[in-house]
């Protein structure tokens, strides 16, 4: 099977990505509709959300027809032609239509749409576009970090008590109750926290040195699969827990000297599996999302 271009495929991210901006940011300012939950009474989703992702769907079916997708909303599926088995391709794209939904939903301007390409499960291309600024960030892997023509390097702190670490907070109570624990350990030793509601906005964040260091359990691969790349490329180290890959138990995304500072601080706080109070990384495994 050919090699994909991956400027190509950058190329069509860009592009849609930007078109898929542009159509959350018209549906705020129409007043955002429909408003519903999904897997708890906190987690949102809009029609906004939907008609974001089936533009992004139609979009890549028009580019990249055949290659199959991952999006928050309509799952897994094949573009252009959803009924039919995913194709066996070397390309997913794993799309958010709208990261950050709770924000979007109370009108705080800070969420974006995020779109990543895996060639052979391993994202190549991430593309996160700020719907109300319009700043992009883009990255190609082993090609580097951008946000609209900058070069992305990351933050050079290399002392934890020094760091602006941001986070987040999953949807399910009893998650968020373990979150709380380990982020309460995590504060009195950093500079400060920061939480602005959106995984991918974080990232991209950290990508450039506006925040020290990035965490949050319970993530979706469309919440970092982009942004992740972003963080990577601009020279930091991004992974999960004890070596894993970034993923539900954890995403880690920090400078080299301050990685292993954070990591070890996390395992430590983090609680012992409780049966009866579910992790939200397990909970919240694999693609089914938050
Ligand atoms: C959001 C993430 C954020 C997390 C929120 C939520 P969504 O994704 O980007 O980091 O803390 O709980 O999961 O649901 O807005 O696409």
């Amino acid at each position: 099977m050919p090699e994909p271009h991956l400027s190509e495929l950058l190329e069509v991210a860009v592009v849609v990505a930007r078109q898929a901006a542009d159509l959350a940011l018209a549906h705020r300012l129409l007043g955002v509709a429909d408003v519903g939950t999904k897997s708890t009474d906190t987690d949102l989703v809009t029609a906004a959300d939907r008609a974001v992702e089936q533009l992004i769907r139609g979009l890549l079916g028009t580019y990249r027809p055949g290659e199959t997708i991952l999006g928050e909303e309509l799952g897994t599926g094949t573009v252009a032609d959803e009924a039919g088995p995913a194709a066996v391709g070397r390309v997913r794209w794993v799309v958010d239509p709208i990261d950050g939904t709770v924000n979007y939903v109370y009108g705080i301007p800070h969420y974006a749409v995020s779109v990543a390409a895996e060639v052979d499960g391993v994202s190549s291309v991430g593309v996160v576009r700020h719907a109300v600024t319009g700043q992009t960030w883009s990255a190609v892997r082993g090609q580097g970090a951008w946000r609209d023509g900058v070069r992305l390097r990351g933050s050079s702190c290399t002392d934890l008590s020094r760091a602006l670490v941001a986070t987040g907070f999953a949807y399910h109570t009893a998650g968020r109750a373990r979150q709380a624990r380990v982020v309460a350990g995590v504060l009195p030793l950093v500079r400060d926290i920061r939480r602005f509601g959106a995984a991918s906005l974080d990232l991209c964040a950290a990508a450039e040195g506006r925040v020290d260091a990035y965490f949050e359990t319970g993530l979706s691969a469309w919440d970092h699969a982009a942004g992740g790349l972003v963080a990577a490329e601009a020279g930091l180290r991004v992974g999960g827990l004890r070596g894993a890959p970034a993923g539900p138990d954890l995403v880690l995304a920090a400078p080299h000297p301050l990685y292993d500072q954070l990591h070890d601080l996390l395992d430590d706080l983090r609680p012992p599996s409780d049966p009866a109070m579910p992790d939200p990384a397990a909970t919240l495994a694999g693609d089914s999302g938050h």
